[in-house]
């Protein structure tokens, strides 16, 4: 069976002439018009970078190489008996277009698990951490350190040549990848008393083990959501703040360790990734103040005060898309199949018919409609893993896919630094005084 190594290795010449060839016939073209708001907004809408992996689009929600998750879900290898795709295999789909054999997906099963094992001094710094360090701070500590290690570095040190940066840079990024699992079980357990982490089992996917790190490796429809949940959070295409950092950070040619720690960084801001975490403090305090008996008229009241507050609601609007995120929809389908009657689900249900509408009353967001991060906490709260604060974190150990993919291409195409051009006011003012 070729490895994904050697599939990439088949590819990158290909893609290097079709960039090649891209730029030559459309290199001069503009996308259109940059305008001063652009600047000053957030960038919204400005064509930056370059992102193979994944594209989004505003009304249907992202596509991974062109596949939608209800077409990933179909086409991508499952786990005997399971009906999840592997997120092994999504890996393999983000970097080289092309659904993997079950046979290529559980080769990357095994790889991951023998490459899962973390330094000792790693270890000792998470043991080391209070538990009162928010799980998220930890975490990018801890994947900043396995720079320690890195291929890439030594590579580079060594003098290595341009054209050959994406091997190290593949070795890191499986690395990183077959890490994770260690490193957010280590701390899972740490902050939360969970006792000692058990070993990775060689035998098992990378979510079953996961899941065992955390202690519900027994509970096979938790792995199931496992699998589901690392493959809708891998990848949003490029300009979502994780993956942006990451990408900027390895265009310095900083190992993919230090660029995904910043990564982290970046996904633990409340507008980001740590939304997930919100959302159930969020939920958690509407079920104080109304209680148990929770009416649509409570609930609207709620999002209003909420909002007259000066704060967002956790979980709605989205910086690109304007339509219910399908990860959203993914996630409500499993619910629908696995926790039909659970009561906070349902009271995520009976939300998404309320809170749109008064967010387009209020008349702010551009997008009225529910992100991944509305459901995700509902469904992890469901089996257990009720410590919110330690959401993020799944989010990150998924985010890593889509980031060491574009990382891997960045190396092979060579990437050049990003350094684009800053204004002041005054410089702005200067430009357009007489336009
Ligand atoms: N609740 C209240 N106000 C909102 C919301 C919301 N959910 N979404 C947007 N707005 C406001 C926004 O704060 C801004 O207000 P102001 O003019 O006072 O600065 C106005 O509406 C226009 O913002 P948009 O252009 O619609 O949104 P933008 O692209 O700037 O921001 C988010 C996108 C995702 C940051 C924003 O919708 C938000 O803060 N949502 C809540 C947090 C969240 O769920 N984040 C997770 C996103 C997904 N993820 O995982 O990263
Ligand atoms: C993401 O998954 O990164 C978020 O939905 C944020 C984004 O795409 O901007």
């Amino acid at each position: 069976t070729q490895t994904l190594k050697e599939r990439l290795a088949e590819l990158i010449p290909a893609e290097i002439e079709n960039v090649k060839a891209v730029r030559k016939e459309h290199g001069a073209k503009a996308f259109g018009q940059v305008t001063v708001d652009q600047v000053y907004g957030g960038m919204r809408g400005l064509p930056a970078l370059l992102w193979d992996g994944s594209v989004l689009d505003a009304e249907e929600g992202i596509r991974f190489r062109g596949k939608t998750i209800p077409d990933c879900q179909a086409q991508l290898p499952k786990a005997p008996g399971g009906s999840e795709p592997l997120p092994e295999a999504l890996f393999w789909l983000l970097l080289t277009g092309e659904v993997p054999t079950p046979e290529q997906t559980q080769a990357l099963s095994k790889e991951w698990a023998a490459r899962a094992q973390l330094p000792e001094f790693v270890e000792e710094i998470l043991d080391r951490c209070p538990p009162t360090l928010h799980p998220m701070t930890q975490f990018s500590m801890a994947v900043t350190a396995l720079n320690h290690d890195s291929a890439f570095a030594k590579a580079y040190q060594q003098g290595i040549s341009k054209k050959d940066y994406w091997g190290p840079t593949f070795e890191d990024s499986m690395d990183l990848i077959a890490k994770l699992p260690n490193i957010a079980g280590r701390i899972y357990r740490n902050v939360f008393g969970k006792g000692k982490l058990p070993a990775i089992d060689p035998s098992k996917d990378y979510s079953a083990n996961l899941a065992t790190l955390l202690g519900f490796g027994d509970n096979e429809a938790f792995v199931e959501l496992l699998r589901l949940y690392v493959v809708i959070h891998s990848d949003h295409e490029g300009g979502n703040v994780s993956a942006h950092t990451g990408k900027l950070v390895g265009s310095a040619l900083s190992d993919p360790f230090l660029a995904f720690g910043a990564s982290l960084n970046g996904l633990a801001g409340p507008l980001h990734g740590l939304a997930n975490q919100e959302v159930l403090i969020w939920l958690r305090k509407m079920k104080a103040q109304i209680g148990d008996d929770i009416s649509d008229e409570k609930i609207k009241e709620y999002v209003w005060a909420t909002l007259k507050g000066g704060q967002v609601i956790p979980g709605y609007g989205h910086a690109v898309l304007r339509k219910t995120d399908p990860r959203y929809t993914a996630q409500r389908e499993f619910a629908l199949k696995h926790l039909p009657d659970d009561p906070l689900f349902k009271l995520v249900g009976q939300i998404y018919k309320i809170a749109p509408d008064v967010l387009l009353e209020a008349g702010k967001a551009k997008n009225p409609w529910p992100n991944v991060d509305a459901h995700s906490g509902v469904l992890l709260t469901y089996y257990g893993l009720d410590q919110m604060n330690f959401y993020t974190v799944l989010f990150g150990v998924s985010r890593a896919f889509g980031v060491a993919a574009q990382l891997i291409w960045d190396r092979a195409l060579g990437a050049p630094l990003e350094r684009p051009k800053s204004y002041s006011t005054e410089a702005i003012k200067k430009i357009f005084a007489n336009k």
